[in-house]
């Protein structure tokens, strides 16, 4: 018997026409706090030309959106309730007649607009899954950046900033009250409108589709609305965006939806007669399956948003920003902030799928030693697993006792182990088969149902499979024994990487409770093995240049072809089942672009259910979160006071409070090193802060230069691990020697910053502030920053230029500032050349990354990079004082024990160098047992001479090529105050 056919069939049907019936008690425009005129004129003024391109009819029965029937103004906001006007609109299924508009002002930034079914029976995400604040305390009203303004009939709200009333709004929804303005089809499968009757710009909320839409200034600039690898990279499209919210087991597909479900986005508007920007943030607070669209209407003056979810509330929150970081922070505020990271979580992470046994794992921390490439973590793939399945070790490869013994040689030498953990739970195949986690399982009832309420299986790596409920109660027990109970058979992890949590699952839909689960094999074949041997490799290989596994193109001659633009294909999506009455949990009508079409293909059936009757449907893009969740605080109860780590692949607003984040999987090509920077950028408007990308390649073959690229990039993200598919050509670091040299060198470097890294992370993990920027987030009011996405910063401060193309030896970049901003080389200190928004040629031979360093600024720094951080952390440090032209700088570290959970003591160190003056305070009780040993202080313009520490002269050497001092020795303790003066 199969369980994915529609179960819930006949709900009353409302009748639109009811709204008619309502008392109107306001019908009149009226704008909220009486700031602004009631019409939009620069919208209006746009429409005109988009009209002659109009294709669809206009409809004037149906879809007319609601009106506005009462509204109560409190201190906090307002309370409004609309109703359906006309006929039903039956877009894509049943209306719902009365709607209520809660607006509060929430603080200073952030505006909540919560638009609701009266009734409140649609889904809504609950508290215990993102945790949001509830007591509003202080009355914003009257002190927020943001405005809330409305019309009446048909009801429509925009958003403008206070200081700006008559500036084009932030979010603009007017858009009924204009002509049809047809938004250009997705594909030739849109069955978007099958009916003639839907303007569609309307306002339209349905049990299973809702539709609003704003208008957006025509080039204005948009950023985030994941997971997503752009084509257009880091700045999303206007005019062909489709991104598509469900959680999706693929390999990084360009275009289309992933593993997360993101629906918040980043506005940034520039203002070219003031030369001055604006950020803001739009999030709509939703787990539904959507598509949110980015589109340009061929002619006029606007571009629109347009957010098409299949189920749950229009739930939207306005942060003002005004900066690119800020809005970020406001962001954070309200899901919460990135969870801390233990120290050791910096280090570089090797891993592949693929190594057999544990020899073959064991040697790939013998031979990074022997290379001398530093290695701080070791992970196991799923070959670690007995069948296939979690919480096991294999005994014959993987014996448990000689796992410990392993574990516990890395813990001895300050490195640290990870293993794999996959969402799915295998069931027992037989009575003899004893498998305590799926028993366990059963016997607490923590697992997903059919609608039934019989179990719902489907099917994962080993076989046919269960899946944790997370709304369970049982389940977090159950989940923590199970970890726990792994950790004492020997695989003694020091944090846990999720996979396959999207849920991923090989049927399409339930397998049917009558499978025949003592099949095991799954239907596919293993990367490497007969059938699919791994043969791809890197764009622009050559196995001729240098063997099958090299290709150094480098000051060679680049014969292929290096296509940069990728193909853009949208899967055909599967189509909607019709009109079809109440809620169809298998089929709803809008057929939403999930790039595998069916929503339940490669996943569960979203008529799986889990505990109070809640369905997939609703919560699928929950699921990650859930277990991510439920982990971290597993690892807290198992690991008592410290920090816990994991690295997740589904990912859902406020998961970075219990998770890091890789990229998934990746291809070994240079278009992915390439959209890998995106990535990472993306994350930190997620607030996911902790992420990277599998370096040099997951899905194919790497080649040396590619990798060797790769492991310099990768040096500068946050989460930085090697990690392979099975069956493909080796690739960790010490496998060609340039890699191992630029690993090496890159690696020095990251050690180096590591206290400058772990300061941002606090500083994210207490105000949200990204830790990994783009460009214009420092730079706002630099137009040609806006599209970059070939650079980043880490901080404020350091600038990377990554060489992102085969065979280059130089590389072009930016250098922002428009020349007011002094930006000096990492290795030389040499000062780069001014340049007013142009870019420049950087030297970048094989295993060079170019790294600079903002003058202003301040770092502390380990003066001696170690093999791990353990050690690096024991040698002394020193201090990198880049003076700005005025010869004034400003820093700041953060310096705890690395590990503690909730951080301990701790202590901030504030640098401030002016007048030939640098000054160290410190304030808090950790104390640091590290000395200063070493001051560097650049843009020192003249010869000094007299130097004193504290009054006592003390030596300094002077290089006037890169206007260098130099306070060598210094010895300093950092528990107390220093001054130090040049003259
Ligand atoms: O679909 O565990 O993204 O990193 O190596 C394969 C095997 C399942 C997917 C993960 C990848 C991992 C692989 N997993």
């Amino acid at each position: 018997m199969r369980h994915d056919s529609p179960t819930h069939l006949t709900m009353p049907k409302l009748l639109g026409a009811l709204g008619l019936t309502i008392l109107v008690s306001l019908t009149l425009a009226k704008d909220f706090l009486g700031s602004l005129p009631p019409q939009a004129t620069d919208l209006s003024l746009s429409v005109g030309s988009i009209i002659e391109n109009a294709t669809q009819e206009g409809n004037s029965s149906g879809c007319q959106g609601y009106n506005l029937q009462t509204l109560q103004e409190d201190e906090a906001g307002l309370t409004a309730k609309l109703s359906l006007v006309g006929e039903s609109c039956q877009a894509f299924g049943e209306d719902i007649v009365n709607l209520t508009v809660r607006v509060t002002y929430e603080t200073a930034t952030r505006l909540h607009v919560n638009i609701f079914d009266t009734s409140d029976e649609q889904y809504t995400i609950p508290q215990s899954v993102v945790q949001r604040p509830q007591q509003i305390k202080d009355a914003y009203r009257q002190s927020s950046d943001l405005v809330f303004n409305y019309e009446s009939s048909p009801f429509s709200f925009w958003i403008t900033r206070k200081a700006h009333p008559d500036a084009t709004p932030l979010f603009d929804t007017r858009l009924k009250s204009m002509p049809p303005t047809p938004i250009p089809a997705v594909d030739s499968s849109d069955t978007y409108k099958n009916t003639t009757s839907l303007n569609n710009l309307s306002f339209v909320f349905e049990k299973q589709y809702l539709q609003l839409t704003s208008a957006l200034p025509k080039d204005t600039n948009i950023y985030g609305l994941g997971e997503a690898v752009a084509s257009s990279g880091f700045r999303r499209n206007l005019t062909s965006t489709v991104q598509a919210m469900w959680a999706r087991d693929v390999a990084d597909p360009v275009d289309e939806n992933a593993y997360g479900s993101h629906p918040i986005y980043l506005e940034h508007r520039f203002d070219s007669a003031t030369q001055t920007s604006q950020s803001h943030g739009v999030f709509l607070l939703s787990a539904a399956g959507g598509d949110i669209l980015l589109r340009t209407p061929p002619s006029g003056n606007i571009s629109v948003i347009q957010y098409r979810m299949i189920g749950g509330v229009l739930d939207f929150y306005f942060f003002s920003g005004p900066s690119p970081k800020a809005v970020i922070e406001q962001y954070g505020e309200l899901i919460g902030m990135p969870t801390w990271q233990p120290i050791w979580g910096f280090g570089f992470h090797l891993c592949r799928w693929g190594y057999q046994n544990i020899a073959e794992t064991r040697e790939q921390v013998t031979s990074m030693r022997a290379a001398n490439i530093p290695l701080e973590v070791m992970w196991n793939d799923i070959d670690l697993y007995h069948a296939v399945r979690d919480f096991t070790s294999d005994p014959v490869s993987f014996p448990g006792e000689e796992m410990r013994q392993f574990i516990r040689d890395l813990a001895s030498s300050n490195q640290h182990y990870i293993p794999i953990v996959d969402a799915a739970i295998p069931k027992q195949v037989n009575a003899s088969d004893l498998y305590d986690p799926y028993t366990k399982g059963v016997a607490k009832d923590v697992f997903i149902k059919n609608p039934d309420g019989t179990e719902y299986v489907g099917q994962v790596w080993p076989g046919y499979t269960v899946f944790p409920d997370w709304f369970q109660n049982n389940t977090q027990d159950w989940w923590t024994e199970a970890l726990r109970n792994w950790s004492q058979a020997g695989i003694e992890f020091s944090g846990i990487w999720l996979d396959m949590n999207e849920a991923s699952s090989f049927c399409d839909g339930s397998c049917g409770t009558d499978a025949d689960i003592s099949n095991t094999s799954v239907p596919f074949i293993l990367p490497g093995e007969p059938g699919n041997f791994v043969t791809d490799y890197p764009e622009c290989y050559n196995s001729t240049v240098s063997g099958p596994s090299g290709n150094i193109t480098v000051n060679g001659t680049l014969t292929c072809h290096l296509d940069t633009a990728v193909s853009v294909s949208l899967n055909k999506r599967g189509l909607g089942a019709g009109k079809q009455e109440g809620v169809d949990l298998n089929t709803p009508q809008y057929a939403i672009h999930n790039g595998f079409g069916r929503l339940s293909n490669h996943a569960l059936a979203t008529n799986a259910t889990h505990v109070d009757g809640q369905v997939e449907l609703d919560t699928h893009n929950l699921w990650g979160l859930m277990e991510e969740k439920a982990t971290h605080l597993a690892l807290k109860s198992i690991q008592p006071g410290k920090r816990p780590f994991l690295i997740s692949r589904s990912t859902f607003p406020s998961s970075g409070r219990w998770t890091g984040h890789w990229l998934g999987d990746n291809f070994s090509l240079w278009a992915y090193l390439r959209h890998s920077i995106s990535g990472v950028l993306q994350f930190q408007i997620f607030q996911i802060p902790f992420v990277g990308a599998d370096t040099c390649g997951f899905v194919g073959n790497t080649d040396e230069e590619l990798c060797n690229r790769w492991m310099q990039l990768s040096a500068f993200t946050p989460f930085y691990r090697n990690h392979n598919i099975k069956g493909a050509i080796p690739q960790e670091p010490y496998r060609w020697d340039s890699v191992a040299d630029a690993s090496r060198k890159a690696i020095a470097v990251r050690y180096a910053l590591l206290p400058y890294w772990y300061t941002l992370f606090a500083l994210s993990s207490t105000s949200g502030t990204p830790p990994v920027r783009a460009l214009f987030f420092e730079f706002p009011d630099e137009p040609e920053l806006f599209d970059v996405d070939s650079q980043f910063l880490v901080g404020s401060d350091i600038l990377v230029t990554p060489v992102l193309y085969p065979n280059s030896t130089t590389v072009q970049g930016y250098f922002p500032g428009h020349g007011n901003v002094t930006w000096r080389d990492w290795y030389t200190h040499e000062a780069a050349k001014p340049t007013s928004g142009q870019k420049l040629e950087l030297q970048a031979p094989l295993s060079h990354i170019n790294v600079d360093v903002r003058d202003g600024s301040a770092i502390l720094l380990h003066a001696e990079p170690a093999y791990t951080i353990e050690e690096t952390r024991q040698g002394p440090y020193s201090l990198l004082v880049s003076l700005d032209f005025a010869g004034k700088a400003q820093g700041n570290a953060y310096i705890d024990d690395g590990i503690s959970n909730p951080p301990g003591p701790s202590r901030t160190l504030t640098f401030t160098a002016s007048q030939n003056q640098l000054v160290i305070n410190g304030n808090g009780s950790f104390s640091i047992q590290q000395r200063l040993q070493d001051i560097f202080i650049l843009g020192v313009t003249q010869v000094a001479s007299n130097f004193k520490l504290n009054g006592q002269a003390h030596n300094a050497t002077y290089d006037a090529t890169v206007q260098k001092l130099s306070f060598s020795n210094v010895n300093v303790d950092l528990n107390g105050d220093l001054t130090m003066t040049w003259a």
